[in-house]
């Protein structure tokens, strides 16, 4: 069946407010007259409906005028025999379950024709650190004690096994010479008129200079360091006591055996970001192509789509930012959204977080879109939660993050440690520290709260992020690290700024074997 035929009908669907199932779709451009069939379908429909299904397809053509679509031999001509078999129908004439409908290859046995490859019953998706109604934060000071004290407890117990440590008081007090440990948030990062490096490390009783000696292996790491990080230090106090020397340091990271885990059938997620859906530059032809693509016999085994924030454009968010808005209403920004998200497959399940353009609290963790946005985008029965949340797919955890604090980390680490065209490799450093976005009082803003929503507690087999809108991808001590890039062309301060934008791509995992490949369409 030509690509075009299913395009025309999934249009033509979604112009009148329906989002259909890819087996739907496949039914309806085989059958004899898909627009007649269209027209009979929607107008068969139960009031309320949004998504049209497979049954709904097949009871209209079931009961076809019989002189419309003869059943018995004679002059059926081509592929769609099977498109005419009842199923919902009494008696005698039973759907085959393994038919083929001549338009999709059945790609695995006893799967239903031309469906997407597999029975949603086999499909499992389950929501950890959704903090959307949790929020209990006022910004006051007591938050950032408590957060900080949940952030140290948290991440200061991957570390504590690893270090003979002392509290920073009991440090105080110990006599000059010995060795020692710690572990602490870092407070403080200064050079010293030699050229060597202070660090100055918190606890919950109090804090302690740590100095690295330029010429020691581990200066290296003092330029990846980022305030209010966790990690552990060992080294030798000096004759008075007063600081100590740095031996070694240790960060939560994630252990280097880490074994991911995979789906035990071959399913695939489509993992993108920033659609920026209201802005001048939202690049609508890639998205329609992306959405005629799930509807393919190709994109068969994508039976989840995961949307890393920034779905429109927003207002307000950047200076002059109107300048280059379409869409000037936020509501209906959403509602434009939620047009587009019409497109994609009804039987693919979608989960999205917020960005900074989306209509929450900029503050992280962002809880996930109010009742009133739900209501908008409710075309497609997606799952909506904060940022950050993960999801775990047929047993495949997935950290979905915005991305906000990768800006932070590009800018404060050199160039070849983390980079606009390598945004995997900054994730690399969110991962080692096992925490989203670490920093208070820089470019990220964070809301304290009684707990640290954005520590990685558990270590993900995927972490997906996007804002910087750069695809990349890699892996880190076995995590897959992706940024999916966006659906936006060069905006007028990117250009200013010389960012090349990664538009219009899909990176689509297999979740049986963590492998990526890229589809591009713009
Ligand atoms: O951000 C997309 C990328 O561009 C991200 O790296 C931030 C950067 N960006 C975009 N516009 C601005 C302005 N006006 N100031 C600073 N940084 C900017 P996104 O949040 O998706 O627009
Ligand atoms: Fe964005
Ligand atoms: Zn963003």
């Amino acid at each position: 069946m030509p690509l075009e035929a299913s395009a025309r009908i999934v249009s033509e669907l979604t112009s009148r407010g329906y989002n259909a199932e890819r087996e739907a779709v496949t039914k309806l451009a085989a059958a004899d007259d898909p627009q007649a069939t269209v027209e009979r379908v929607v107008d068969d429909l139960p009031p309320g409906t949004l998504v049209v299904r497979t049954d709904h397809v097949e009871t209209v053509l079931s009961s076809s005028d019989p002189g419309e679509k003869p059943r018995d031999g004679g002059d059926v001509s081509g592929s769609d025999e099977t498109t005419t078999d009842p199923s919902v129908s009494t008696g005698d004439h039973r759907p085959d379950p393994t038919a083929v409908d001549g338009a999709v290859p059945v790609e695995t046995k006893g799967s239903s024709a031309g469906g997407r490859s597999s029975d949603p019953a086999v499909r499992s998706l389950e929501i950890d650190g959704d903090m959307t109604g949790d929020s209990t934060g006022t910004g006051e000071y007591d938050d950032f004690v408590a957060v900080f004290r949940d952030r140290l407890e948290t991440l200061g117990g991957k570390l504590r096994g690893r270090v003979n440590h002392r509290p920073a008081t009991a440090i105080q007090n110990m006599p000059g010479g010995g060795e020692v440990g710690m572990v602490g948030l870092v407070n403080d990062i200064r050079s010293t008129a030699s050229g060597h490096w202070l660090i100055e490390l918190e606890d919950a009783t109090g804090t302690f200079p740590w100095l690295v000696m330029k010429d020691r292996e581990y200066a290296d790491l003092v330029e990846e360091l980022l305030c209010d990080e966790v990690l552990a230090m060992e080294g030798t106090l000096s004759d008075d006591a007063g600081i100590a020397f740095v031996d070694s340091m240790y960060f939560p990271d994630v252990p280097r055996t880490h074994e991911p885990s995979t789906a035990d059938r071959h399913v695939q997620a489509a993992l993108i970001s920033d659609v920026h859906v209201g802005s001048q530059e939202f690049m609508h032809d890639a998205w329609n192509r992306f959405a005629d693509w799930l509807h393919t016999p190709e994109a068969q085994h994508v039976e989840y789509l995961l949307i890393a924030g920034d779905m429109v454009e927003g207002v307000g968010v950047y200076p002059n930012q109107d300048e280059e808005l379409d869409v000037v209403d936020i509501y209906e920004q959403y509602e434009v959204f939620n047009e587009y998200l019409k497109q994609v497959p009804g039987d693919i399940e979608i989960v999205m977080i917020p960005g900074n353009h989306d209509a929450v609290r900029l503050a992280e963790p962002q809880p996930g879109f109010d009742e009133d946005l739900r209501e908008i985008m409710s075309a497609h029965d997606s799952r909506i939660v904060s940022n950050p949340s993960t999801v775990t797919l047929e047993g495949v955890s997935v950290l979905m993050y915005h991305g906000v604090s990768l800006d932070e980390v590009i800018a404060e680490l050199p160039e070849e440690k983390a980079s606009y065209d390598d945004p995997h490799k900054a994730m690399y450093h969110l991962l080692k520290k096992r925490h989203v976005a670490p920093q208070f009082g820089g470019h990220t803003r964070l809301a304290p709260e009684e707990e640290d929503f954005l520590i990685m507690e558990e270590v993900p087999d995927i972490f997906h992020t996007g804002h910087v809108h750069k695809l990349g991808f890699g892996k880190y001590h076995n995590v897959l690290a992706i940024n999916s890039g966006c659906w936006q062309s060069q905006t007028d301060f990117q250009k200013s700024v010389n960012i090349d934008p990664d538009a219009g791509y899909a990176p689509i995992v297999d979740l049986d074997t963590l492998d990526v490949t890229v589809q591009k369409f713009s």
